[in-house]
Parts: C-alpha cells; structure tokens; sequence
C-alpha cells in the first residue's frame, strides 16, 4: 500500500503575473481565502510566497508575509510553508528573512544556482494589467537564480537554528548531488524532503522519464528510505500528467496557480479547482489522501504551535 498522498497548494508563487490568470491571488484575504478552498479541497500544505497586496509584485519582506500567515494559521490546520525563492533576482540573504521571524514548520531550500526564466511568456502578452510585470517577465531571460554553495550553507544554518524543515526543491540531476554534498558534509541530516521540480526554463524538462531519473538518482545517492519525495510539473498538461506519474510511483503532489495556470486545455484555473483535479485523480488511482496532521507526522514536523506566526488581530 503506498502512503497517504501528500498535495501542497502553491497558490502564489513570484514568477507568474496578475495578467496571465485573473485569479491569482496576492492580497492577503485572496491568499488566505484560497489556502482555505485548497485545504476543503485535500490540500495539506500550502507554500506561500509574498506579494505587494496592490499591485501582485513578488516580494519577499517578512512584514507582507505576516498577515497571510496569520490568517492561515488562524482559519486552516494547513502546513504553510514559507518560500525563500523570493522575487527574481534577489539575494539569498534577503529572500531568507521570514525564517528566524516566524520559525515555520517547513520552507522551500533551493539547490543549486540556475537560470530560471520565463521571458518568452512576455512575447504573448499584448496588455499588462500592472506597470512592473512585462519588465518583471522579460528581465528573468538574464537573471541568475542564485543558490550558491556558501548561500546554502546560511540557509542550512538558519533552518537547523530555527526548527525549519527544508522543503529542498531539485529542478535539475546536479542539484540531488548538491544535496548529497550537504549531506556528506553534516550541514542537513536526513530524511529528507525534496520538490522534484521538472518543467522550469533552465532547469530538467517535465517528462516521465526525467522524473524517472530524478527519483532512481535520489535512490542511489541517499537511499529511498531516507527521504520522501513529491513532483511539480511546470505548465500545463505536465503539472497532471506528472502529477498522476508521481502517485503511481508512491510519490506525493504539488499543484497551484504558482506552477500552472490551467485546470483544463484552455480553461484558467483556480488554485482549488487544481486541487480538486487531483483529488480526482487520487481517488481514481486509490490513494488516500493525507490530511495535514498525518503529513507532519511522515515528515517529522515540529508541528503548527511552534512557529512564531502572528496572530490575525495584530496584523488586521
Ligand atoms: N522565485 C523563483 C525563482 C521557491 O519558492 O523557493 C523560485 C521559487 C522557488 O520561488
Ligand atoms: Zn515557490
């Protein structure tokens, strides 16, 4: 029997803008609204990113993440896990912030410096609905994703200090071996969790067969006891097609607007109806599905009272 399906809700993200899905969500009431669909909906994370609550610019100021934590908190039992991918561009150590703040149970750990880039998105977009996204869109075709050995290093020490579990996202092969460095070398200790993140311009393209050989390298480098894993497939269909890969191979499941904006060929999608879609195909496939208690049981979470979130009043 394979284990209960973990699904994380990226409602979000920084790479997607409001022009491409009127439904994207970036003030705190949307995001906390849409983290309380998906959690209904069979979510047991959800990985948030911050955005200026005007405009939908990505942003990675701890002061815009609280009051979506702590409506999170407050209205769901959801794992929220905090992005340090933070907005194209940004250094590692500003991207970091939120961590010794809030002390969540679990945060995205990028693994390697990439290129990570969207820009020929911006060639389809006629009309932009804010002022900062076509330069946004267009600026990441020479931007470098920056997650350097030494960036690494900080983010291990901050998350050991502060209970965070990483939530380590491999958008390539060399990245599992990054990961293996670490390990070797005692800055993070297993098991792990890792994002095995298919799909991104500059990372592994979103096939089966790549996720084939992320997982078997996963296998031989750590060994499958050691760590859990779960897919993102980038775009749409491979955020599905991948999805439903990924559950007949015991794997758990990441969807949201962050990754995809389609729930069906040229259908926009909400953050809960993508949820939803995968419920649907769990059940059709006879995975149970994990609600967020049993989630943080298999990932040994430190568990939703010790984090430092703050509470809805002070942040209204
Ligand atoms: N900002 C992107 C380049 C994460 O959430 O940690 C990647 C990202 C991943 O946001
Ligand atoms: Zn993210």
């Amino acid at each position: 029997m394979a284990e209960k399906l973990v699904i994380t809700a990226a409602l979000t993200g920084s790479m997607t803008v409001p022009t491409q899905n009127p439904h994207l969500p970036f003030a705190s009431e949307h995001l906390i609204a849409d983290a309380e669909a998906c959690v209904k909906a069979g979510a047991s994370a959800v990985h948030v990113h911050a955005r200026n609550p005007q405009t939908g610019q990505p942003s990675s100021d701890p002061d815009l993440f609280a009051p979506v934590l702590a409506g999170i908190h407050a209205k769901t039992d959801a794992v929220a896990g905090i992005s340090t991918g933070g907005p194209m561009g940004q250094l590692p150590k500003d991207r970091l912030r939120a961590i010794p703040r809030y002390k969540p149970e679990l945060a995205s750990f990028n693994l390697g410096s990439m290129n990570f880039s969207m820009h020929p998105v911006a060639k389809r977009i006629k009309e932009w609905k804010y002022d900062w996204e076509e330069a946004y869109v267009s600026g990441t075709k020479d931007s470098i994703f920056r997650n350097t050995f030494g960036d690494m290093e900080v983010y291990s020490a901050i998350f050991a200090e502060h209970g965070t579990k990483p939530e380590f996202e491999a958008y390539d092969v060399s990245h599992l071996y990054n990961l293996r460095f670490m390990y070797k070398s005692g800055m993070v200790k297993a098991p792990f969790w890792i994002q095995f993140v298919l799909g991104v311009l500059g990372g592994i393209g979103a096939t089966p067969e790549n996720l084939m050989v992320m997982k078997q390298t996963a296998d031989r480098l750590f060994g499958a006891e050691n760590y859990k894993w779960s897919v993102i497939g980038v775009g749409y269909p491979m955020e599905f097609n991948l999805a439903a890969v990924a559950m007949a191979m015991g794997g758990h499941v990441r969807v949201g607007l962050e990754d995809n904006l389609f729930v069906r060929k040229g259908q926009l999608a909400t953050n809960a109806e993508l949820v939803e879609k995968v419920v649907r195909l769990a059940k059709e496939l006879d995975r149970e599905i994990a609600t967020p208690t049993e989630m943080r049981a298999m990932l040994g979470l430190k568990g939703k009272d010790a984090v430092t979130f703050p509470q809805m009043e002070t942040v209204a």
